[in-house]
């Protein structure tokens, strides 16, 4: 009765393509079992890396409860080490789009199979797929509206994209145990012709519904190209994917090459300021008038008290470098710029905090936007690399890169490099 009505998706004879079946799946299942756990590794590494501890300023997920397990105080060391993790997330989470796709058209008889319901079991395994889908899709888009500079969830992007990964690794773990051994199978069954015979033989014996039938169309159409060919023309857009994006990490004329990455400022030219810049001074509403030298100051408090520094109180203080790249949640990342300014050891040595420095609360002149503050651990204050810069590559920092004064921490996010410095509030965080 099935195949008599071909038109409806929940007949098999309604999907027709030859290239569908239990070998293509497996391969490409096994190549988002080893990619999706990169990608959910990296993605709590970067959550980790936000200092989500430091209550309430930096926690985007104040309900995070038990999810929060595993968060450590993010190293200084080695500086690039966000550049390379978020590089990672972001660059191959785009790889596997079209992998992912590909694996998705290749189930999609499943998704109509009637009864939709056959058992306790088979409800529970459908709920599963559900949440398996429902959140590759979701922690996929999420992710991609997020690179695209304008924040299309702004504030929210954090406990969605986190609650979602973990609703959906849960998923595909119990996905991943239930059919990892098959696509093994699969593969070695291909690559063994003998085996193969045998093991289709048991397996039309084992469960005659299970993988064959329901993957395989019952009345395939001419193939127009093989499966081997379908596999590399899924290859081939990720390596476009990879090609179009990877740029995103590095300055440059590489950089010219990420075309998919948005470009969002001005393009940053050349010269000692000419590396990426996220949000212009303008585009925050920076005043020009607050950031002269007669009119800023930096206010700094700590347990001895409150200091106020002009530039020039600054400039008087012991001056240090540090090369250090910066590196965007959205991926993409500089490389090592060379800063020079006043340690944010020093600055908490200046305000009663010696031996011993404490986290930091940073504000910025910035009035709006979501990010004119944040918070940085005491590790990252006390290492000597950790500056409020004043100078950039040898020249003074440009009002777009944050003049009068910038934070830079190596291997912190980007969005804790707070620019237009206004105000810092050592000890007393989380
Ligand atoms: N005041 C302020 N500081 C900020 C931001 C901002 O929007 N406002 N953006 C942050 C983010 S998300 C990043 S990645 C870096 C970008 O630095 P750049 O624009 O100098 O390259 O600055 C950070 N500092
Ligand atoms: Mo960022």
């Amino acid at each position: 009765m099935r195949d008599l009505a071909p038109r409806l998706p929940s007949s098999p004879g309604f999907w027709r393509s030859p290239l569908r079946g239990p070998w293509f799946t497996s391969v490409l299942g096994l190549v988002l079992l080893v990619g999706i756990t990169v990608l959910f590794v990296t993605g709590l590494l970067s959550y980790a890396a936000y200092n989500p501890n430091l209550a309430p300023v930096n926690d985007k997920t104040p309900d995070k409860g038990v999810l929060g397990f595993y968060l450590f105080a993010w190293p200084t060391d080695p500086p690039w080490l966000y550049r390379l993790t978020q590089g990672v997330h972001v660059t191959l989470g785009l790889v596997l789009i079209p992998v992912l796709l590909a694996k998705l058209w290749s189930v999609v008889p499943r998704l109509f199979t009637l009864p939709p319901v056959r058992s306790l079991a088979h409800a529970l395994e459908r709920v599963s797929l559900l949440l398996l889908v429902g959140g590759a899709l979701f922690e996929f888009a999420t992710g991609v509206l997020n690179i695209q500079l304008d924040y299309l969830f702004p504030g929210s992007f954090y406990p969605l994209h986190f609650y979602g990964a973990w609703v959906f690794f849960g998923a595909f773990v119990a996905h991943a145990v239930l059919k990892v051994p098959t696509a093994l199978r699969n593969l070695r069954a291909m690559r063994d012709e003998r085996e193969e015979r045998e093991e289709r033989a048991e397996r039309v014996e084992r469960d005659e519904r299970e993988e064959r039938d329901d993957l395989v169309s019952p009345r395939p159409a001419a193939p127009t190209v093989s499966r081997r060919g379908a596999l590399w023309f899924v290859g081939g857009g990720s390596l476009l994917m990879f090609a179009t994006s990877a740029g995103r990490g590095f300055d440059g004329p590489l950089r010219a090459t990420a075309v998919l990455s948005p470009h969002g400022g001005p393009e940053p030219g050349s010269g000692p300021n000419g590396f990426q810049i996220n949000k212009t001074a303008a585009h925050v509403g920076i005043d020009p008038a607050e950031t002269r030298e007669d009119t800023w100051r930096l206010v700094v408090t700590g347990r001895a008290g409150t200091v106020r520094l002009s530039r020039a109180d600054l400039l008087a203080m012991e001056q240090h470098s540090a090369a250090l790249p910066i590196a965007c949640v959205e991926g993409w990342s500089t490389s090592d710029q060379w800063w020079r300014g006043v340690r944010l050891r020093d600055l908490a040595a200046l305000v009663g905090h010696g031996d011993d420095p404490p986290d930091v609360f940073v504000e910025s002149l910035q009035r709006r936007g979501a990010f004119r503050r944040g918070a940085l651990r005491a590790n990252q204050v006390a290492d000597p690399r950790s500056l409020l810069a004043l100078y950039v590559n040898g020249e003074e920092l440009s009002p777009d890169h944050g003049h009068p004064a910038r934070i830079i921490v190596p291997a912190a996010p980007g969005v804790l490099n707070t620019k237009w410095v206004a105000r810092m509030t050592f000890g007393d965080l989380g």
